[in-house]
């Protein structure tokens, strides 16, 4: 894998931010976090020089050859807006968003399937959603390779997309329940990234996934991060001349 790297011009940040899951657990309060996530990125936006989406933005999304989700509008106009001011956006997918082609790409977003390494300045860092890594998780990763099937993605395109999304939203909330146990994906995350850590040093590991936010040492010179989620706190993670922060918005 290769090393993206970045820097930052004149004193401009990175942030970090995911587990938004717009579109639960109803329209109406959904729509307020949309709003709420908006408003953050509003705030944040003159001092951003990239912005990194940790994954399950939404909480379920399914694209087909000519037809998105109707929803999220709002979220996706602010993020293309940001993209025209010069922001470099970055979405890992999550497990309930990684049903995509290239809808997002087309908006001028950076995906990532999997774990990317970075260097920013002078760090070295290690960003992902955080789903499915290490040891265990295996009920979750059957359902991954369920989702991640040509076969099974063929049978949802067939279905009328208003039935198809009903279902997906469905599936979606089942594979919430597996994320309750949220110290444990931690802990399991952490793990993971204390093995990588073994073989090759990194100053900073970003993930999202356990919806626990975390700052975690992991050595003298390396240190684990969790952005958190959306649903009940709002953290984000800042980095800005070599120091990152985790904050609350
Ligand atoms: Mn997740």
């Amino acid at each position: 894998m290769e090393r993206i790297q970045i820097k930052l011009k004149n004193k401009k940040r990175a942030y970090f931010a995911g587990d938004f899951h717009l579109g639960i657990p109803d329209e109406k309060s959904s729509m307020l976090r949309e709003k709420k996530i908006i408003k953050w990125l509003d705030s944040i936006e003159k001092h951003t020089q990239e912005l990194f989406l940790m994954g399950d933005i939404f909480d379920f999304w399914f694209e087909y050859k000519y037809v998105v989700p109707k929803y999220y509008f709002n979220f996706l106009s602010k993020i293309s807006t940001m993209i025209d001011r010069g922001i470099n956006i970055h979405f890992f997918k999550g497990n309930h968003d990684m049903w995509t082609i290239d809808y997002f790409e087309n908006i001028g977003l950076k995906v990532y399937d999997n774990i990317q390494k970075f260097k920013i300045d002078d760090s070295n860092i290690i960003v992902g959603h955080g789903d499915g890594l290490g040891e265990g998780d295996t009920g979750y990763k059957v359902i991954k390779s369920i989702f991640k099937n040509k076969g099974t993605q063929f049978l949802f395109r067939i279905l009328h997309p208003d039935i198809g999304v009903k279902l997906g939203s469905y599936l979606s909330k089942s594979n919430k329940n597996r994320e309750d146990n949220s110290a444990k994906n931690n802990e399991r995350i952490y793990n993971f990234c204390k093995n990588y850590n073994n073989k090759e040093d990194n100053q900073a590991y970003v993930f999202g996934h356990s919806h626990k936010v975390s700052v975690k040492e992991i050595s003298t010179s390396s240190t684990y991060y969790n952005t958190g989620e959306w649903l009940n706190q709002s953290n984000f993670l800042v980095f800005e001349s070599g120091r990152f922060e985790i904050k609350k918005f």
